[in-house]
């Protein structure tokens, strides 16, 4: 094969015909799949569902990869931005034989091939996005932006992996994509592979022009190279031309990947980023489909997005064009009599797990190795006797960080927006560097090209590196302010999709979890304020299915510890883990933590005053502040009103709280019964919303005895105390409603809720006036007795 001859492209395009043509097919056709008779209406699908304008540009890709593959033995993960074009991504891992092999009824003859088509968008058939059901998919690509991120997080660590990610022209638009480019810097050549960006300008979105199809190859060229790549250009509409450049243009890549990579690991380090490689592919969208409809310019156009020809059913002039349109691959030179790929074709794909349908990592949890953990006993704080003593709890976290660095030299990283030190996990500096590959300068802090904490001031690459990570089997942790998780709400919502649908699927091994760990929190945002100040995210994780999603609040360093353990070591959640980083009291010693870890929710009887008896009011608490509030009002009590029996219960895991139906968390009945009783009163401390905590209790026993306290959109820069007064969840709040709640109120109630009022009212003037809490305040702790 010369590569500047396009005649030398033959076979390569016979692929490439075949890849459109199954494309086409399992978007139209329910039978006929290889047009041995004149297609008719009954032979067409009812719904005509899928896109096939980004496909051809994706066959084209996968068909050339094949080539180099097969070439160089390359180990490549296919990565579709526009994942809309799922029968393109469908269609190759068809004719490459891992979908049969995965589904082995949809065989490579006839019969399977009609299977194919009759799948394809269909009732009880397959997605038309490139979805868990796609082998060798470890990115959906339904919700566009987070292609390069993805493929960034599954190279890290994987020195001999080559992500090959195609970015759509509209998906480049993106604030995700846009930032996502600057992987590279974070991209280490001797230890992590390669990304190799296919930025595809079809010029088009669904139907409006594109920013950068629109802009001339030396526009785009400048904003590449700005980001740090060297360009390569491919555009034409002649397929065996496009074939002879494209074929060029990744050789030309590859070198270039393999030559870095060679050099830096020649050279044991790096010390400057150096220029990776981008491909940009200029074909019309929708290429090779109808030039026209109706007497609408279609191939090349916006209107090939979805379905260019769609009243094919009811109209024989489009079923003619789409038989033309099939006809035009010549599916007869590509299939044998069985309906399978003639073998000469079949030939051009790589073989074993080398196909990218079958590349192990893309199925991660096959290659998965468990963290090592340490012992947490090694990290946990002595607790004699609770509320004595202050401690910044995710100090104890960060140490455990520490070991797990220095235990799992490439098996871990913690993704954060540079908030490592500000969130108290500072510790892991003294096992680990921050990522940043470029010259370092005299001052910096832990920073280096061999660093493997990932810091970087983009919510979206954190929890898209660390998913592509995750997915391809190994283990991280994303560290972030919890107001700001919201922004990957969304792609936090994908992920939990992705695992749901991955449930349904034997052949996919389940993957380490997504976990998150969310410090500078709603109540102790004392730098920052309002704009910071928002618990909405655990509302986003909360809405996920039980199979998937998972939240605790830990009220303390040992019962963070208990957590952080059991989150590292599960596979395919989102554990959403919520604490302050600030110093706060501790309750529990470490056995305690444990044991309250693992029931999700107790009694803590130590803070109780019941003599054993049903209480006449429970005081329940969620979350560290709402900890701190909780039993600052039990102590009031039992300070102030003695013969009010006091129950105080705990929650750490908030799922505890739904019904066993609801999530497979959820308490049994009985349970939640020897907690929260059937009919005494609840009065809730919690940490977010206080909606979120009525919409757990659905289903329980009255529910509207549940009285929730919590965040509730009251903010400034204030003092801690005030932040909870303002939201009216302060231990005076708590203390007011249990006496109005408790159905035989003790004889001093009044005059008790009047001193809390009184005492709200002192705190308003005081930190007015002072800037800081009243030493009562301040100084509490837990009195014991
Ligand atoms: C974040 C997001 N916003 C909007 C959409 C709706 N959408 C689906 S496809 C598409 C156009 C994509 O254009 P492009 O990336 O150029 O892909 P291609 O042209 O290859 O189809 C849009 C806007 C989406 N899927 N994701
Ligand atoms: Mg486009």
């Amino acid at each position: 094969m010369t590569l500047s001859d396009p005649e030398s492209f033959a076979s390569l395009d016979a692929y490439f015909r075949a890849a459109n043509y199954l494309t086409i097919g399992q978007i139209y056709l329910l039978d006929n799949p290889l047009l041995r008779e004149p297609l008719r209406a009954e032979h067409i699908k009812p719904r005509l569902l899928g896109h096939w304008g980004t496909s051809p540009g994706l066959n084209l890709i996968y068909a050339h990869l094949n080539r180099v593959i097969r070439r160089d033995d390359l180990n490549v993960l296919f990565m579709a931005g526009p994942g809309h074009g799922g029968p393109a991504v469908v269609a190759n891992t068809y004719l490459e034989g891992t979908y049969s092999e995965t589904y082995p009824n949809l065989s490579q003859d006839l019969a399977g091939m009609r299977r194919l088509f009759r799948q394809f968008s269909t009732p009880g058939g397959i997605p038309s996005h490139v979805s868990p059901p796609t082998p060798g998919s470890i990115h959906e690509g339904g919700e566009l932006g987070y292609v390069l991120t993805h493929a960034f997080g599954a190279v890290f660590d994987n020195p001999d992996l080559i992500v090959a990610a195609v970015v759509g022209d509209g998906e480049a638009e993106t604030g995700p994509l846009e930032g996502s480019w600057k992987g590279i810097s974070f991209l280490n050549p001797c230890r992590d592979g390669a990304v190799l960006p296919i930025l595809h300008l079809n010029g088009y979105k669904i139907s409006g022009p594109t920013v950068l199809g629109r802009s001339s190859d030396e526009a785009v060229a400048q904003l590449l190279r700005g980001h740090g790549y060297e360009p390569r250009f491919v555009s034409g509409d002649e397929p065996l031309k496009v074939h002879a450049k494209f074929a060029v243009a990744l050789d030309e890549a590859l070198l270039e990947i393999r030559a870095i990579q060679t050099s830096a690991r020649a050279r044991g380090s790096v010390n400057a980023r150096p220029p990776w490689p981008v491909i940009v592919l200029r074909t019309p969208k929708g290429w090779t489909g109808p030039a026209e409809v109706d007497g609408l310019a279609v191939a090349g156009t916006f209107r090939s997005h979805q379905v260019p020809v769609s009243e094919v059913r009811t109209n024989p002039e489009h079923l003619a064009i789409l038989e033309r349109w099939l006809q035009s691959y010549r599916p007869a030179e590509l299939f044998d009599e069985q309906g399978k790929l003639r073998p000469e074709l079949a030939a051009l794909a790589p073989s074993g797990k080398r196909r990218m349908g079958a590349n192990p990592h893309a199925n991660g949890g096959q290659l998965s190795v468990p963290l090592k953990l340490r012992p947490i006993t090694e990290y946990a704080l002595a607790v004699p006797s609770p509320g004595q003593e202050l401690h910044e709890s995710t100090r104890q976290l960060g140490q455990m960080l520490r070991d797990i660095y220095r235990d799992n030299p490439d098996n871990f990283r913690l993704f954060c927006p540079d908030e490592t030190n500000s969130n108290r996990l500072g510790a892991v500096f003294e096992a680990e560097q921050r990522c940043l590959v470029a010259a370092p300068v005299p001052d910096d802090d832990h920073v280096s090209p061999d660093g493997r904490v990932m810091e970087v001031l983009s919510e979206h690459n954190c929890q898209g590196w660390l998913e592509g990570y995750a997915l391809t089997g190994r283990h991280g942790l994303f560290a972030t302010y919890e107001a700001f998780a919201l922004i990957v709400a969304s792609m936090a919502t994908q992920h939990a999709k992705w695992l749901e649908a991955c449930t349904e699927l034997p052949w996919r091994s389940p993957v380490p979890s997504l976990n998150y760990l969310l410090t500078s929190t709603c109540w102790r945002n004392d730098h920052n304020g309002f704009s910071h100040q928002g618990p909405g995210f655990m509302d986003t994780v909360l809405s996920k299915r039980g199979t998937v999603a998972r939240i605790y609040l830990p009220p303390d360093a040992n019962c963070l510890l208990s957590v952080a353990d059991h989150c590292l070591r599960s596979k395919n959640y989102l554990n959403l883990v919520i604490i302050d980083k600030q110093p706060q009291l501790q309750w529990l010693d470490l056995e305690s933590a444990k044991q309250h870890c693992a029931r999700g929710a107790s009694i803590w009887e130590w803070a109780s005053v019941d003599g054993g008896r049903a209480p006449d009011v429970i005081l329940a608490a969620a979350g560290d502040t709402a900890t701190l509030e909780t039993l600052a009002a039990a102590a009031w009590l039992r300070e102030k009103a003695p013969t009010l029996r006091v129950r105080v219960v705990n929650v750490v895991d908030l799922m505890t709280l739904f019904t066993p139906t609801a999530h497979p968390h959820g308490m049994p009945e009985d349970r939640f019964s020897a907690l929260f009783g059937l009919d005494t009163p609840v009065i809730f401390a919690f940490h977010g919303y206080p909606g979120t905590v009525h919409q757990l209790l659905h289903g329980r026993p009255n529910p509207q005895r549940f009285h929730v306290r919590g965040y509730q959109e009251e903010g400034t820069t204030t003092t801690p105390f005030d932040m909870v007064v303002l939201n009216q969840t302060s231990r005076f709040h708590l203390v007011i409603e249990a006496l109005r709640r408790v159905a035989h109120p003790p004889a001093e109630a009044n005059l008790l809720s009047d001193e809390c009022h009184e005492i709200l009212r002192k705190h308003a003037a005081y930190v007015r006036e002072n800037f800081q809490d009243m030493p009562e305040i301040r100084d509490f702790s837990w009195r014991r007795g």
